[in-house]
């Protein structure tokens, strides 16, 4: 792949947001006169000023229509829209009057739009009558929202990005950031260059975001509100209490009983930690999964939020608590009450006051009296019959659900499922009766709401492709086949806005913080042209910070302390005796349906691995690039084991991303229990105890192909390359004739070139068509080595039996594994700059070889690898496991 040029265009561009993390940078897409779109970061937005990450800027390579759900299908056959409209309204309308409200439900996203997403509650809350509505959210940001309720009295996030770059201590728990919020990360490292901002890192792992860290505490998981309540007893030593929230008194008693042995951590870090925060009247506390996804993660959310509210330091420049959140919108899912236990607009579902006042602006001729499912028990509910009927809209809990696999069995087995979704297939949809095919980024007109509290439109810039459609209009659609046309007549996602916004005035006048009424009488002009703004925005509020006065919006109007016991995760016993922890990759998004679109982002890690610690691998038998298999009484993953200290002992992480579709013995939730937290109902995502061992495999293969490749063998993986595919593929037994396989792979019937050792199970095929490579399969007993990216490089060109050496030649240089993904730079050639060309920055990397000069994603590799090069010659890959040689 070459760097991404931006071709000549004359259509002018279209100002959009990003369809990525909930940073929500603003993006700059202008057709190209070719069908595509050129994207650019837009220097006028407020969260990104111009910059993108690599997710965002191969965004233009995800838009094809390969793999597109083009048309409504039911039970497998393409249907009307009417059809399937018309099935949808009777089924949920019969079981609804047979079985009552609480027999369906809905299970949505932090993906969805606003408009999608309001729609969608009202339908369920307001009409149907049952709270059953929830969302890939509760796997998210559930805790995070039970914490602010609990603390604040209002789901409310207090500041601004800007506090980043205003704090002189920034301390990231449980968050990668450089991976998964990227242009925040750049935006903080910018900071940290210009006035020396000091950050700390909390998470067991010593990942990318490391990079910029000044101190890294790696403490045991789980043990967070250990390490926040000796804060706070730190906090009431030095005299910093500054406020009187309530339950001062007791929260400080249960952190003067905390003992730190349970964080592991050694106690001069510990110290160093406490004197930083302690010390910087400007500290922001940004938090993500590593805290959120816990069986105490609302406690853990609290132990940190106590910190704040009893210093003050909240909602004032360069000071405050942040949650960041995941998805694009998944705070305008919060916004219009998605979690089965929230009502419209912040309002609570338990307030009769509240229900009333929803219900009269709805007109709502049955509004749901009561909280509903959350995620786990929904799809327990779906499991034993209670729920009958499912709609699943824009997200694929097939794969992502704790449970996994107990999840797709209910989904299976429920008797009415339909899924709206861009794609058609994936893990979830192979499930549904009822596929609807809905229009994707770029191709529809909403809002999302950033971690900041931004509202920014989502601009169309495309045409629908084959018959999609917007996920609201769908929404309404099925709602007026159920009698309620008027209700949900919307003729445009303006006048869903335009709803929202203004029983969002109504929510103000109840006392709830998010109020937005400034926009209830926006016209179709004034929604076209609507800039990025804060929320609140109504008479006399708007935007900036939260309770920097010190007025919260509980009924006393103090803020809210919680006297937390830490609860510590069971030690993980000897049958299963490692504890897994689970999170996200830099260039994949969640299951990859978007993603995986893309080569240049399916380069940098091509496979599912398990990330382990020396001592556990020596011990368990395994080497870099063998396989694992990791079990535990509720499923099984083969993955690529990657060797790296990292990771503690005992303590091994995997990627969540791959699917049945990508690796299906790469499906990590399939060994996530559905333990919960207590508070929030949000699953323990990262901590699954396991036992591993060695993967016996009697051959390894490697293969690509200008086509498709179908493996059927016990272990594969496999990515789109520019001009293909590729397949990790791994087996037990001998797969007959190696032809056979070949043909079986590739669908090839031409006679390949091949070459052959049976003594040392080495075999390699290839089919050229016209000199040039059409596909190869190198098999090896051990985990095959070879120069991936020149096999990779040749594929669909020019080349002759010496392909099957597996190497370049002499004269030609091997790049290694992929780094730079916007500038195809390799690990080696970055290694040769450093050893030949005296490259001993990041910069001087970028100027020599562009590597990190685009969007900046890789500088934290970039600066491990000066490092390791500094400190010891490189002699195993650092990154990749698929690019061994
Ligand atoms: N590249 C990329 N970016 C993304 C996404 C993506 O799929 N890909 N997804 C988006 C979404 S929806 C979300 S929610 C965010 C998630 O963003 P993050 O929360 O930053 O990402 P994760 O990798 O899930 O987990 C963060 C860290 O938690 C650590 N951790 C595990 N257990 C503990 C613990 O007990 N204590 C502490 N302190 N840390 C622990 C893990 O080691 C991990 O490094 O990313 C968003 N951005
Ligand atoms: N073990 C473990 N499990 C986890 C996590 C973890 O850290 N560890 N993280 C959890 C978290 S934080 C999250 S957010 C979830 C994410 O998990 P999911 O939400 O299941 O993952 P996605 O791949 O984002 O699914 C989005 C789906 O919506 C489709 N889609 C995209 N755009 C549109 C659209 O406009 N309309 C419609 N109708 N469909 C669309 C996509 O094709 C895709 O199928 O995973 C959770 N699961
Ligand atoms: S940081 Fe990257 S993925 Fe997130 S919104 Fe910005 S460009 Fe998109
Ligand atoms: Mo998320």
């Amino acid at each position: 792949m070459n760097a991404p040029i931006a071709a000549p265009v004359s259509a002018p561009a279209v100002r959009t947001t990003c369809a990525y993390c909930g940073v929500g940078c603003g993006i700059l897409a202008t057709p190209d006169g070719a069908g595509g779109l050129v994207v650019a970061g837009d220097p006028d937005h407020p969260a990104n000023f111009g910059r993108l990450c690599v997710k965002g800027s191969a965004l233009a390579e995800t838009l094809g229509l390969k793999g597109r759900l083009l048309a409504p299908r039911i039970g497998g056959r393409e249907a009307s829209w009417n059809q399937a409209l018309d099935l949808v309204a009777q089924r949920f309308s019969e079981t609804i009057a047979r079985h009552g409200p609480d027999s369906v439900a809905f299970y949505v996203s932090g993906q969805l739009l606003t408009e999608d997403y309001y729609a969608a509650n009202k339908l369920m809350k307001g009409f149907i009558g049952s709270a059953n509505i929830d969302t890939n959210s509760r796997l998210c940001m559930a805790s995070s929202v039970a914490g602010h309720r609990r603390a604040f009295g209002s789901d409310t996030v207090p500041g601004l990005y800007e506090d980043l770059e205003q704090a002189d201590c920034v301390v990231l728990v449980g968050s990668n950031l450089a991976w998964c919020h990227p242009v925040l990360y750049q935006r903080l490292a910018a900071a940290c260059e210009a006035r020396g901002t000091r950050v700390v890192v909390i998470d067991p792992r010593r990942t990318a975001t490391c990079d910029i860290a000044d101190l890294h505490l790696p403490l045991a998981p789980g043990s967070d509100a250990v390490l926040f309540n000796l804060l706070l007893a730190e906090i009431d030593r030095c005299g910093l209490v500054r406020e009187n929230p309530e339950n001062l008194a007791e929260a400080l008693a249960a952190a003067r009983a905390t003992l730190p042995s349970a964080t592991g951590l050694a106690h001069s870090v510990i110290r160093q930690f406490l004197d930083l925060w302690c010390n910087s009247e400007r500290v922001v506390t940004l938090y993500s999964q590593g805290i959120n996804q816990s069986d105490s993660g609302t406690d853990k959310v609290n132990a940190i939020l106590n910190c704040h509210l009893a210093t003050g330091r909240i909602g004032r420049p360069g000071a405050g608590p942040f949650s960041v959140t995941g998805q694009p919108n998944a705070m305008g899912g919060r916004e219009v009450g998605g979690l089965s236990n929230m009502l419209a607009c912040h309002l609570d579902i338990d307030d009769p006051a509240h229900r009333s006042a929803v219900g009269d602006f709805w007109k709502a001729p049955r509004m749901a009296e009561k909280p509903g499912l959350k995620a786990v028990d929904m799809f327990r509910a779906v499991e034993d019959g209670r729920i009958k009927a499912l709609w699943i809209m824009c997200t694929n809990p097939a794969v992502s659900m704790p449970e996994a696999d107990r999840v797709a069995r209910a989904i299976a087995g429920c008797d009415f499922v339909v899924v709206s979704d861009i794609m058609a297939r994936t893990d979830t949809t192979r499930l549904a009766h009822v596929l609807l095919p809905a229009t994707g980024w770029a191709e529809k007109d909403g809002t999302v709401t950033n971690s900041e509290r931004r509202i920014s439109r989502q601009r169309r810039s495309r045409a629908a492709p084959g018959q999609a459609r917007d996920d609201w209009r769908i929404i309404a659609d099925v709602a007026a086949r159920m009698g309620w046309d008027e209700a949900f007549g919307w003729q445009s996602p303006a006048q869903v806005f335009a709803e929202h916004a203004c029983l969002s005035g109504v929510a103000g006048r109840l006392g709830s913080d998010f109020d937005i009424s400034d926009y209830a009488g926006i016209t179709e002009a004034g929604y076209d042209a609507l800039a990025p703004f804060l929320w609140p925005q109504a008479v006399g509020r708007n935007g900036g910070r939260f309770f920097g006065e010190g007025r919260f919006h509980t009924p006393s109007g103090r803020g809210r302390m919680v006297a937390v016991t830490p609860r510590l995760p069971a030690p993980a016993g000897p049958e299963w005796p490692f504890r897994l922890n689970t999170g996200r990759v830099r260039d994949h998004w969640h299951t990859m349906t978007r993603t995986g679109l893309s080569p240049r982002l399916s380069r940098h890690l091509a496979e599912p691995f398990l990330e382990l610690h020396p001592a556990d691998a020596a011990r368990l038998g395994l080497r870099q690039a063998d396989l694992a298999e990791v079990m535990n009484p509720q499923g099984r993953a083969i993955l690529r084991v990657l060797v790296t200290d990292r990771v503690a002992p005992g303590h091994p992480f995997a990627p969540i991303h791959w699917t049945g579709d990508t690796g299906p013995s790469g499906r990590i939730d399939v060994l996530v229990p559905g333990a919960v937290d207590p508070v929030s109902g949000q699953p323990a995502s990262k901590s699954a105890t396991v036992a591993i061992r060695p993967f016996a495999a009697d051959w390894y293969g490697f293969a690509v192909s200008t086509r498709p490749i179908r493996p059927a063998c016990d272990y594969w993986a496999r990515a789109v390359l520019p001009a293909g595919h590729q397949a990790e593929l791994a087996g037990r037994g001998q797969p007959g004739h190696w032809e056979d396989l070949g043909r079986e792979l590739f669908g090839l019937g031409a006679e390949p070139l091949l070459v052959q050792d049976p003594r040392q199970g080495i075999v390699r095929l290839a089919y050229l068509a016209e000199g040039r490579l059409q596909a190869a399969l190198f098999v090896a007993r051990d985990p095959v080595a070879l120069s991936r990216s020149h096999v990779i490089a040749t594929l669909d060109a020019g080349c002759g039996s010496d392909i099957l050496a597996g190497r370049p030649g002499a004269d030609q240089p091997d790049p290694g594994a992929l780094v730079c993904a916007c500038f195809s730079v390799g690990m080696n050639t970055i290694l040769a700059g450093i050893a030949t060309q005296k490259l001993m920055t990041v910069e001087a990397i970028g100027r020599a070889l562009g590597a990190g000069t685009n969007c900046g994603s890789c500088k934290p590799e970039l600066r491990s690898l000066l490092e390791a090069a500094r400190t010891a010659p490189i002699t195993a890959p650092e990154l990749a496991p698929s690019d061994q040689t």
